[in-house]
């Protein structure tokens, strides 16, 4: 496995980047070593520019559940691009993405494209606080909206104390507006409504928590965050910025039953283009400028292009079978990670949700992010480079989600499963 040209060129992107990279996760950091230079994506691989193939199960940190460059999406893309690139007015595309998601999550009855998941998260809580007239948010340990500044908070010591910033340059004051909360923790969320209902404008929960592996909502949960929110007037948000389209057609809210104020959605609906998207109840969503007072815009909002991939990506995965396809590969890659464990030895557990998943190297049940934590990361980080040296690419990062898409071929599986067995017995 040569990784030369990756090294050379990853001494360069330091001299122009932060840490070489455009966004954290991308600089191997958990894992150490330098960061795999990718040249091209066809279908379930990724090539680096040393000429490497690997099966990818990051495939853009959920987004590509098609596969790499899908002829479809190429094609119309290639036809797209061709009509211009961005117009910033209406356009026919806009309305056929926004009818496409509507009518697979219909909780969403009014909905705004932004062009990341960050975007939706942060209109979505300004909306909540218009709405509601309050102030205070609930998030939960572990979970990660993208880079808002008031979400940029960790739990403070004790149970339902107010966050204190996880990021240099969020002045305390950007997070005393946030309460922090353990997640799958009912009682403590019920305790806490309870005692700051009044200022509360909302609680944003990814329903599976894609951002510290993958962890299961226990089903209790879901239901007291719904039924509490709906006791006390407060907006209930769901980020399905990774959920979307990923659990089922229908996302996290379908799979689950339970539905929410406001969905924000992301990764999928674009296609590997830049898309986020907030939406929900027509009321709450009249609250957005300029039909009410909460200010938002975007430039590249609703871009043509970006579009196009979206629309053509959710027209393929509405067609029947096409998620039968993904769970039965899912299944497989499930059993057989499960069954190379136990022949290795290797203390793990997996969890997944639809076709996001995660192997975390404990022995304890991971229900939140303390238990999460209670990970060997040494012995993840060997496990991803001895996956890397048999050709499969994993996220680098204990607390990341792992996914596949519809062209992760059976033969893809088998291999994986031979490698994770190889790499098990390494550790
Ligand atoms: P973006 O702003 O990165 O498009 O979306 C932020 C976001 C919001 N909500 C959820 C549930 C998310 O998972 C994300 C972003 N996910 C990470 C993966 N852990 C993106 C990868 C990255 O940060 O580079």
């Amino acid at each position: 496995m040569k990784l030369k040209k990756s090294k050379r060129f990853y001494k360069k992107a330091l001299s122009l980047m932060p840490a070489g990279v455009n966004s954290p996760v991308r600089a191997f950091k958990a894992v150490g070593g330098n960061p795999i230079f990718i040249s091209k994506g066809k279908g379930s691989k990724i090539y680096d520019i040393d000429g490497n193939k690997y099966i990818d199960y990051v495939l853009s940190w959920g987004p590509l559940i098609l596969g790499h460059a899908h002829p479809s999406v190429v094609k119309a893309l290639k036809k797209a691009v061709e009509r211009g690139t961005s117009y910033g007015a209406p356009t026919l595309l806009e309305i056929e993405l926004s009818e496409l998601i509507k009518k697979a999550i219909p909780s969403i009855q009014k909905i705004r494209m932004v062009n990341s998941g960050t975007e939706a998260t942060m209109s979505a809580i300004r909306v909540a606080r218009g709405f509601t007239k309050r102030n205070k948010v609930v998030k939960f340990e572990g979970c990660y909206h993208g880079h808002v500044d008031g979400l940029l908070v960790s739990a403070g010591s004790g149970g339902a104390t107010f966050g204190i910033p996880d990021s240099l340059g969020v002045p305390q004051s950007y997070v005393a507006e946030t309460i922090v909360l353990p997640f799958n923790d009912s009682e403590t969320f019920k305790k806490t409504l309870k005692e700051h209902y009044k200022d509360i404008a909302c609680v944003i929960v990814e329903p599976v928590v894609g951002n510290m592996g993958c962890i299961l909502p226990k089903e209790e949960f879901l239901k007291a965050l719904r039924e509490e929110t709906e006791k006390y007037g407060i907006l209930l948000i769901f980020d399905e910025v990774m959920t979307g389209f990923r659990l089922c057609f229908g996302g996290a809210q379908d799979y689950y039953g339970i539905k929410p104020d406001i969905t924000c959605l992301g990764k999928v609906i674009g296609g590997g283009l830049p898309v986020g998207a907030y939406g929900g109840k027509a009321e709450i969503m009249s609250m957005v400028a300029p039909e009410g007072g909460v200010y938002q815009a975007g430039t590249l909002s609703g871009n043509p292009i970006a579009m196009t991939a979206g629309i053509e990506t959710l027209r393929i995965l509405s067609k029947p079978g096409i998620y039968k396809k993904l769970e039965e590969r899912m299944v497989q890659l499930e059993e057989g990670l499960k069954d190379v464990a136990k022949r290795a030895r290797a203390k793990v557990q997996f969890y997944r949700a639809g076709t996001m998943f995660c192997t975390y190297f404990t022995e304890t049940e991971v229900i939140n992010a303390k238990t999460a934590r209670s990970s060997d990361t040494e012995k993840f980080k060997k496990f991803f480079w001895q996956m890397i040296k048999r050709g499969v690419y994993i996220a680098p990062s204990q607390f990341e989600a792992g996914f596949i898409s519809l062209a992760h071929s059976e033969k893809d599986i088998e291999k994986t499963i031979k490698a994770a067995f190889e790499a098990f017995k390494t550790l």
